[in-house]
């Protein structure tokens, strides 16, 4: 039986540098496919982790938990047939719930073995009131308190309960019966998200659940709290300060902001990956699309709008283009 994780949790926690991370660490011998989900029409994700390694398949429009199911999983099926992997890992869009993927997996009679939920431990404070993130703590069953590097032990305590007290009210139930779906939880702590090999050796292993995907029902949380995405392409004759220059104006609506950019003054195309007022960049080898930036967060058009007339080297599409 092929066996998988699911990766979950909110937009910019460490989900991809688990992945990464964890890939690379612990399961080099085998035969690994990912699938990514990224929230929105563009994705990034995909062109970072395929330099790294085997397969990613980017399910690019909207996000699985809500319509995409049927689409999810002949992807996935698709890449059984084509590589014939031995483990597949799950990257769900930050601002999609784990439960539908779990339900697929199970579908498709692959071996869920733990659904991992990537907690930002400096940030939690700033999404923690979301329904999402908090559907997506309840909905795992491994949860993993990612950038202690950023955190006190204190502070680290802290997220911890906040996290036992989220679990605790929306511990994803069986509908028939009421009881909670996974018997167990673990709490782990990572760095780079890096965690311990055990969390990966099958021992919180989810029981069978039977009878309850009919019933099951997630929450309408495209309407309440309206994560969206807006999409800007950069003009090419900038430099490196320009781009660093928006990334240290952007407003607390947006939370995430992804991109490549091509400037002048730096040889290779440039990955901007920005969380919560952190912000890293990686240079790419190969990239010929247009420069693009990404911004992700509540309610935004209007600052991205803003954004926008602040650094006339970045435009707005005036229509989207849809696949
Ligand atoms: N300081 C710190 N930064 C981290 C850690 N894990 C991830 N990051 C950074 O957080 C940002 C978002 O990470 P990413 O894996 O893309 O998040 P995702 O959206 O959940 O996939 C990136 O800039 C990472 O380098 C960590 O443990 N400590
Ligand atoms: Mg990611």
């Amino acid at each position: 039986m092929i066996q998988s994780f699911i990766i979950t949790g909110f937009l910019g926690v460490g989900k991809t540098t688990m992945l990464t991370n964890t890939v690379q660490k612990y399961f080099s011998d085998k035969k690994v496919a990912i699938v990514v989900n990224e929230f929105g029409d563009i994705g990034i994700d995909g062109d970072i982790l395929s330099n790294v390694y085997s397969e990613v398949l980017e399910i690019s429009e909207g996000c699985i938990c809500c319509q995409l199911a049927e689409e999810f999983e002949s992807g996935v099926l698709e890449i059984m047939n084509k590589y014939n992997p031995e483990i597949i890992f799950v990257e769900t869009s930050g601002a999609s719930e784990p439960f539908p993927i779990f339900l697929s997996m199970q579908n498709l009679g692959i071996s869920v073995e733990g659904v991992i939920c990537v907690i930002d431990s400096k940030n939690l404070d700033s999404y923690k009131d979301n329904s999402t993130a908090k559907y997506q703590i309840g909905g795992s069953n491994i949860m993993v308190l990612n950038k202690t590097d950023l955190v006190s032990n204190d502070e680290l305590e802290a997220v911890k309960k906040d996290v036992i007290a989220i679990k605790e009210e929306y511990n994803i139930k069986n509908t028939l019966t009421d009881e909670p779906i996974f018997n167990n939880y673990v709490i782990n702590k990572a760095h780079q998200g890096l965690v311990n090999q055990e969390v990966f050796d099958g021992v919180y292993r989810i029981d069978e659940i039977i009878g309850l995907a009919k019933d099951y029902k997630h929450h309408d949380h495209t309407s309440k709290d309206s994560i969206t995405q807006k999409v800007a392409y950069l003009k090419e004759d900038i430099n490196f300060g320009n781009v660093d220059e928006v990334l240290k104006t952007i407003p607390k609506s947006i939370y995430r902001v992804k991109g490549v950019v091509k400037v002048k003054d730096v040889p290779n195309p440039i990955i901007i990956n920005y969380s919560f007022g952190n912000v890293s960049f990686e240079e790419l080898e190969e990239y010929t699309q247009p420069s693009i930036m990404i911004f992700i967060g509540e309610s935004i058009d209007n600052d991205v709008n803003l954004l926008c007339e602040k650094f006339d080297f970045l435009n707005m599409p005036k229509f989207r283009v849809s696949k």
